[in-house]
């Protein structure tokens, strides 16, 4: 009969073995070794790492696909030894939280709009300028060009890494008053914003009467009536459901938002040089698919938003110029605090861009 000790110390080394055949690691002999107890090297080959990364949009919206995607690929060439669990709908909070918590080394990645970030390294703020791109295609040469990676290349002093740029895209005004066709519409609207200084200063050039505030906040805030719109991407009109709140949906497209992939630094800097190439490759590769699901939903959005009875509308191009003639003063303000180089160099590489 055996006596207790030897029961406890033989399912201990079998869940041992058990541990190590899960990590995939491990061939037979080095398992033995582990479950022995002391060899380095078989501890590190049973080395379990998990990504919890969380993110503010749902599952089906394609920045939950995208990230589904990336746990997907992490996942397989690791051959599990490094495990990615998914947390949507701003359940861990939202942008700018879950942002302190990468640096806070509470949690792995996020994937914020960069619009948050701007308290963090305030050169993203060129991306909040109004009718800065002319398309998505414009906008992946700019983020994945010099520029983007530069600001990224910010990051780290904040004990953040960024290593790639997702779409959010292209931003249209919803709201319950009357349709916006025209500059004169603007006036008096409240607009919940981004935590961002540039969308707050743009709409209130526009005559609008704008409200910070974070994401998770925004359908209560339709429903209760305290603002009477929000933007966004049609795509995310259509997962948060705000049609539900929302009448009318003008086709501003006033400006494009990215997503920057994050994942905290001191995580990244406990990885091995093989792991950082893979989670680096996994998150370029996912958001080349969530780019690509991100333009089709786009498209697709606009017909369900149609179905389910919003009023949509057109703006004019005499309009847009319009808008734009306001807003410019605001550009111009904001190019200065972030770095007249950097804009002139921006302006520089998009007037290339399109003349390819
Ligand atoms: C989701 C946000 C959202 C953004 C916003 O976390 O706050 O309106 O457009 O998509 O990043």
């Amino acid at each position: 009969m055996r006596k207790a000790w030897q029961t406890i110390s033989l399912t201990l080394a079998g869940m041992s073995l058990l541990i190590l055949a899960a990590c995939g690691g491990a061939n037979g002999s080095d398992g033995a070794t582990g479950a022995g107890g002391n060899d380095a090297t078989a501890g590190q080959a049973a080395t379990q790492r998990v990504i919890k990364a969380g993110i503010g949009l749902n599952e089906d919206h394609p920045e939950g696909q995208g990230l589904l995607k990336f746990k997907e690929i992490v996942e397989q060439k690791t051959g599990g030894k490094i495990k990615v669990e998914t947390y949507f709908a701003a359940q861990l909070g939202d942008d700018q939280q879950m942002t302190e918590a990468l640096k806070a080394g509470t949690l792995e990645v996020t994937v914020p709009s960069t619009s948050p970030l701007v308290g963090t390294v305030k050169e993203f703020g060129i991306f909040d300028f109004p009718f800065l791109f002319n398309s998505g295609e414009e906008a992946d040469a700019i983020l994945d060009g010099p520029i983007g990676q530069k600001i990224l290349e910010k990051l780290p002093e904040h004990n953040l890494v960024g290593l790639s740029y997702w779409e959010n895209g292209f931003r249209n005004l919803t709201n319950n008053q009357h349709p916006v066709a025209k500059l004169e519409d603007f006036q008096g609207l409240k607009i919940r914003t981004m935590q961002n200084e540039v969308h707050l200063d743009a709409f209130q050039a526009l005559g609008a009467n704008p409200t910070p505030m974070a994401f998770s906040e925004v359908f209560t805030a339709l429903e209760g009536k305290t603002v009477d719109g929000q933007e966004n991407p049609l795509a995310t009109i259509l997962s948060n459901k705000y049609y539900e709140v929302q009448d009318y949906l003008s086709m501003t497209r006033h400006v494009y938002t990215p997503f920057a992939f994050l994942i905290s630094k001191s995580f990244w800097d406990q990885l091995t040089p093989e792991e950082q190439t893979i989670i680096r490759e996994a998150s370029i590769e996912a958001g080349k698919y969530q780019r690509e699901l991100s333009r089709k939903a786009d498209q697709e959005a606009l017909d369900a938003l149609t179905k389910e009875g919003m009023k949509v509308n057109e703006l004019s191009d005499a309009e847009k110029e319009r808008i734009k003639q306001v807003i410019q003063p605001v550009i111009d303000k904001y190019s200065e605090q972030f770095g007249r180089d950097l804009v002139d160099q921006l302006n520089q590489q998009l007037a290339e861009i399109r003349k390819q």
